[in-house]
């Protein structure tokens, strides 16, 4: 039976990674942070449908000895290094955080691999927010990077100690260069969440405005299923390369807005309030990925489509209210 170590397994992409892992007989471990442990239900709920299922340790990404131990003792077939500070916003608010967590945790994780389990297979949760303020587009596995935050600057830095590891001492590591990717599961603190649940709010008569800030940035959004397909499809392959993994179509935050809210056969433009405080000091404009290398190189496509990812999202919300969860 094969065995997999994934850090930040309690978020969005670690609870849909150990579901397909264990569907394809994986024992599956998973690294969390103590507080959850005090608080289950609130910040376990990704995994409440098959938490039994699991084996969790409790780990810090800012302590080498507590990450290290982990992996010496579980010794994984595969490493999906998923943890970090992930949202963009907050790293502006907290860039010490961001960057100690983000960098520390990613160097910790390598040398704690090198050191005690060399033969792992490794996956680096890297981003389409390392190309920032785009040098060209579509963006493919050659464009060069221009971060625009904290957060973008340590996940180059956290692709580039991948690279470095391959390089200097022949690991097995790998960065997927993955572009914006949601679900139900998606923290609420992103701008489709903030949409889904302000729709279902608001069709339920719960809420009755919605303040967002930059509308006109486009992303090239995808479903998070589809997308930890590719993670594990990067280690299955002979040998270590980073990959971009996107669905090369584009949207703007307000195509987002339309799509929800015509769901439920309301028009966005009743609700919506500008709020300049959550304009970003530098903001990445336009993202949108070129896959072709790993379309042919990995066989991966994805599936869901944005439309569907907006009902999907929306239904849930609605669901949400209706069972009473928010
Ligand atoms: P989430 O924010 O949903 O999950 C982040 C995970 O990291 C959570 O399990 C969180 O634990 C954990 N974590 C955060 N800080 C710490 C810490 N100091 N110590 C231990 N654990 C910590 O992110 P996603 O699932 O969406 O993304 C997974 C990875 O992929 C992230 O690295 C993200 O930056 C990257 N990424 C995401 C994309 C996306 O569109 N979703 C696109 C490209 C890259 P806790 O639950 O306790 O907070
Ligand atoms: P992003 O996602 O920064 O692309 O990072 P987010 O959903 O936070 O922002 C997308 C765009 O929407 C604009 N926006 C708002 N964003 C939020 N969160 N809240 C708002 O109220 C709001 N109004 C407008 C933003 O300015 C931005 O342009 C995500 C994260 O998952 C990262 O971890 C990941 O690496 C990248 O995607 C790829």
């Amino acid at each position: 039976m094969k065995k997999a170590l994934i850090s930040g397994i309690s978020g969005q992409d670690g609870s849909y990674l150990s579901e397909l892992l264990l569907s394809k007989g994986y024992e599956v471990h998973g690294m969390i942070r103590r507080v959850a442990l005090e608080d289950e239900t609130h910040r376990l709920w990704r995994l409440r449908h098959f938490k039994k299922d699991l084996i969790l340790h409790s780990a810090s990404l800012e302590s080498f000895a507590s990450l290290a131990k982990i992996i010496n003792k579980t010794q994984p077939d595969e490493i999906y290094h998923l943890g970090a500070q992930s949202y963009v916003h907050n790293s502006f608010e907290d860039e010490f955080s961001t960057l100690n967590t983000n960098i520390n945790g990613t160097h910790y994780m390598l040398a704690g691999m090198k050191e005690f389990s060399k033969n792992s297979k490794f996956y680096f949760a890297g981003s389409s927010e390392m190309f920032g303020k785009t040098l060209e587009t579509p963006q493919n596995e050659n464009t060069k990077f221009y971060p625009r935050s904290a957060y973008g600057i340590s996940k180059v830095t956290g692709y580039e100690l991948t690279r470095n590891y391959r390089d200097a001492y022949n690991c097995f590591t790998c960065s997927g260069i993955l572009f914006n990717h949601e679900s139900p599961r998606r923290g609420f603190e992103f701008v489709t969440r903030k949409i889904s649940l302000a729709v279902a709010r608001i069709k339920n008569g719960l809420q009755k405005e919605l303040n967002l800030g930059n509308i006109k940035s486009k992303r090239d959004w995808g479903h998070a299923k589809d997308y930890v397909e590719a993670m594990w499809l990067m280690l299955q392959q002979d040998k270590p390369a980073d990959y971009v993994i996107g669905t090369g179509k584009q949207h703007s935050v307000e195509d987002f807005l339309h799509a929800a809210f015509d769901h439920v056969n309301l028009n966005f433009k009743d609700y919506l309030k500008i709020d300049k405080n959550l304009f970003r000091p530098a903001e990445v404009e336009t993202l949108l990925a070129d896959s072709s290398n790993s379309i042919k190189k990995l066989g991966w496509k994805p599936k869901i489509n944005f439309e569907e990812l907006v009902r999907e999202m929306v239904d849930s919300d609605l669901k949400n209210i209706k069972d009473k969860i928010y």
